[in-house]
C-alpha cells in the first residue's frame, strides 16, 4: 500500500518545515571552521531537545556523535547532519508501518484524546484504503461530543461509504458490536471506529474505550485489531505521556503523530518510538486529504536534517 513519490517528500517537507528551521539554523549559523567543538555541540543538543527529542536521547545523540566527530581532522555541516541522521535513524523501529492487512475483516480503531485528529486521521485513512480498492465502512462510536455523528456521517458521504451509527448519550460498545456484524456481512475489508476523545484518567471514559476493544477482540481475531493512537504532534512531550498511558492502559499496536505542520517539535515523533517502541504508521502533515503519509524513516529524518 505504500508508496513513495517525490510529491510525498515535498509534502514531508512541507510539514516538516519548522522542525528542520529550528535544527538546521542552529547548526548553520554556529558551525564555525575552528576546532573548537565543544560549544557547538551543546547549541546542537540544545536544538534537538528544542525539536521536542527529550533530554536523554539528544544527550544520547550528541555523545555518539562527539565520538564520531571526534575521529574526523575537519568537520563540516553536512558531516555533521548525516551523522546525526545516521544516530537518529537507529533508534527508531525496523518493524511494520503497514496497517494490518488479512483475509478476514479488520478493525482499525482511532483513540486519543481530544481534539488531536481523530476523526480527521479515519477519514483520510478511509480515502487511503478505497484508494487501494478496499471494501471499507465506518463506525460512530463517539456518541458523546456535540455534532460528532454528523461530522462522521459527512465523510461517509463524501467518501460514499456506510457509516454505522446510534443516538447521542447511547452505548459505543453496541454500536461496534452492531458494526462488526454489519461490516463481517457485506464482506468488508476495514472498519473504521471512530471513538470520543478523552483523558487517560477519565475513569468512565476509559472504562468505555476497554469495553469496546473487549467486543472487537470477542468478534475478530485478536490479531485484526489494529489500536491506533493519534497523537497531536503540538503538544510535544505530553503527548507522549498520554500515548504512554494508553498504551498501558489499553494497549496500542500502532501511533499516528498529527499537526507536525504546525510545529518545530517533530523531533517528538523520534521520541516516541525510542522510548515506547511502538511503531510510528503515519503522519499528519496538514488538512489536506493527502496530508496523512505512511511514516518512513529515512524521509522524514531526511526532511527535517537536509
Ligand atoms: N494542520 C493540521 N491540522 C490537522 C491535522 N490533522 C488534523 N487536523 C485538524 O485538527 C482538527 C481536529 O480534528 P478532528 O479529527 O476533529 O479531531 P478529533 O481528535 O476527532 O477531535 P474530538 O473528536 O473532538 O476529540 C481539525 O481541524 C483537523 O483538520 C494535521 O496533520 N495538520
Ligand atoms: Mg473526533
Amino acid at each position: 500500500m505504500h508508496t513513495f513519490t517525490k510529491n510525498i517528500y515535498e509534502r514531508i517537507k512541507k510539514g516538516l518545515k519548522k522542525t528542520h528551521d529550528k535544527i538546521t539554523k542552529n547548526i548553520g549559523k554556529i558551525l564555525p571552521t575552528s576546532t573548537d567543538w565543544e560549544e557547538n555541540l551543546e547549541q546542537i543538543e540544545e536544538a534537538l531537545i528544542e525539536s521536542d527529542l527529550g533530554v536523554d536521547l539528544s544527550m544520547n545523540v550528541l555523545e555518539k556523535l562527539r565520538s564520531q566527530l571526534n575521529l574526523l581532522k575537519e568537520i563540516n555541516n553536512d558531516d555533521v547532519f548525516n551523522k546525526m541522521g545516521n544516530i537518529l535513524k537507529k533508534h527508531l523501529l525496523n518493524s511494520s508501518r503497514e496497517l494490518k492487512e488479512k483475509d478476514s475483516l479488520v478493525v482499525v480503531i482511532f483513540i486519543g484524546i481530544n481534539g488531536t485528529g481523530k476523526t480527521t486521521t479515519l477519514a483520510k485513512t478511509a480515502l487511503n484504503l478505497l484508494n487501494s480498492n478496499k471494501k471499507v465502512m465506518l463506525a460512530a462510536c463517539d456518541t458523546f461530543r456535540a455534532a460528532a455523528i454528523e461530522q462522521i456521517s459527512l465523510w461517509g458521504e463524501k467518501l460514499n461509504v456506510n457509516v454505522i451509527k446510534g443516538n447521542y448519550g447511547s452505548d459505543a460498545a453496541s454500536i461496534a458490536f452492531d458494526a462488526i456484524d454489519s461490516a463481517k456481512a457485506k464482506n468488508m475489508d476495514y472498519l473504521l471506529i471512530d471513538t470520543a476523545g478523552r483523558l487517560h484518567n477519565s475513569k468512565e471514559l476509559m472504562e468505555e474505550l476497554k469495553k469496546i476493544i473487549r467486543i472487537c477482540n470477542n468478534k475478530i481475531p485478536v490479531d485484526n485489531l489494529e489500536k491506533l493512537f493519534i497523537l497531536d504532534g503540538t503538544t510535544g512531550q505530553n503527548g507522549f505521556h498520554q500515548a504512554k498511558a494508553f498504551s498501558e492502559s489499553v494497549g496500542i499496536n500502532g501511533i499516528v503523530v498529527t499537526k507536525l505542520d504546525g510545529t518545530a517539535k517533530g523531533g517528538i515523533v523520534i521520541a516516541i518510538e525510542d522510548q515506547l517502541q511502538i511503531p510510528v504508521k503515519y503522519i499528519g502533515v496538514g488538512e489536506e486529504m493527502e496530508d496523512l503519509i505512511p511514516f518512513n524513516p529515512d524521509y522524514f529524518i531526511d526532511a527535517m536534517l537536509k
